[in-house]
């Protein structure tokens, strides 16, 4: 035994159970990972040992054709899309209580970083189908993920489809693609020999956008390479929903977690206890866990375009950089 060794659980020759439960779904081989990191924000760490079972998940994110057809066939109205309950928003002018959704503007030139209105519009009617607003639509858009959805719409989509949203050690295990500890899911260099790897911001956020990467907002799945389990686009484009309420992992458990006696077996946070963002807007509203990074991320400002990245999401959010994927667990 070293002091590196695997645990044998989950068994490391287990395989996929049998052939995918649906189309474009790939098999994540379960095992013991390092999950978070020291390096980065203080959210993510400190890096631990996670254990869990494979699964399969999708290989890319939903897109809006796939919402399209889950809307067809159930008539499902997303929460930018339902009028608001002024009781759920106390002390919010009853002028902004029109069903619409975050959308991202970019500004003229440089604005102070800490102040998020800059860029983010509440504007009346954006939803899934018009990701700008009254004008836009998902001409040309069809493979791009879907975004202006809210937790319970992912959460709506997954139960239509007969699948389930990953946890975050599920995300994060699957978005390393078997590269132990890499900065990110390719590896450690950002653009190896100058080839971008996902969709992110290149330049000056949120006003000086030079498309390195070609796309200025979300682009197609499988524009950019897959990671090592043949996952698409789990850097960058959208941020993806996770299952798990988002606790600030850094003051609350550093210690036991990085105890070897004590490797967690297929975490999950399902107690929203701990996920409120007292003293903030929406402090009523619990948060979950987001993965991966967006199409606004950028070095000045928000470097998460990395596996171990996350962030806490008020469940209620819909905005023009958040999605979701699904996964369905073995057997
Ligand atoms: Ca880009
Ligand atoms: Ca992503
Ligand atoms: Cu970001």
């Amino acid at each position: 035994m070293t002091a590196h060794a695997k645990t044998d659980w989950p068994d490391p020759a287990a395989g996929p159970p049998g052939p995918p439960p649906h189309r474009n779904m790939v098999w994540v081989p379960g095992g013991t990972f390092l999950m978070g990191s020291n390096d980065f924000y203080p959210e993510e760490r400190p890096a631990h040992r996670v254990a869990l079972e494979g699964f399969w998940m999708d290989e890319h994110p939903v897109t809006n054709a796939q919402f399209r057809r889950f809307v067809k066939e159930t008539g499902y109205l997303t929460l930018a899309e339902r009028p608001l309950d002024p009781i759920d928003y106390p002390g919010v002018a009853p002028s902004l209580l029109v069903p619409g959704s975050l959308v991202f503007r970019k500004t003229r030139g440089p604005v102070d970083l800490r102040d998020v209105r800059a860029w983010w519009a509440y504007v009346p009617k954006a939803s899934w189908r018009r990701p700008e607003g009254p004008g836009s639509n998902l001409g040309g858009r069809e493979r791009h993920p879907v975004v202006h959805v809210a937790h319970e719409d992912a959460e709506a989509y997954a139960r239509w489809a007969v699948k389930d949203l990953p946890t975050e050690a599920e995300w994060e295990l699957a978005a390393r693609g078997g590269l132990e500890g890499a900065t990110y899911v390719w590896g450690e260099e950002f653009a190896p020999k100058g080839k971008m790897m996902a969709n992110t911001w290149q330049g000056n956020f949120p006003w000086q956008n030079l498309k390195r990467d070609g796309h200025e907002r979300t682009s197609p799945v499988k524009a950019f390479p897959p990671n090592g389990y043949g996952l698409y686009d789990m850097a960058g484009n959208v941020w993806e929903w996770t299952s798990d309420y988002f606790l600030s992992r850094h003051p609350n458990h550093p210690k036991e977690l990085a105890k070897p006696c004590c490797v967690p077996r297929n975490p999950r946070v399902e107690s929203s206890e701990g996920s409120y963002a007292e003293g903030q807007p929406g402090e009523s509203i619990p948060r979950r866990v987001i993965k991966g990074g967006s199409h606004l991320c950028a070095p000045n400002y928000c470097l998460r375009y990395r596996p171990a990245a996350r962030q806490g999401e008020a469940v209620d959010s819909s905005t023009s950089h958040i999605g979701f994927r699904c996964v369905v667990r073995g057997s």
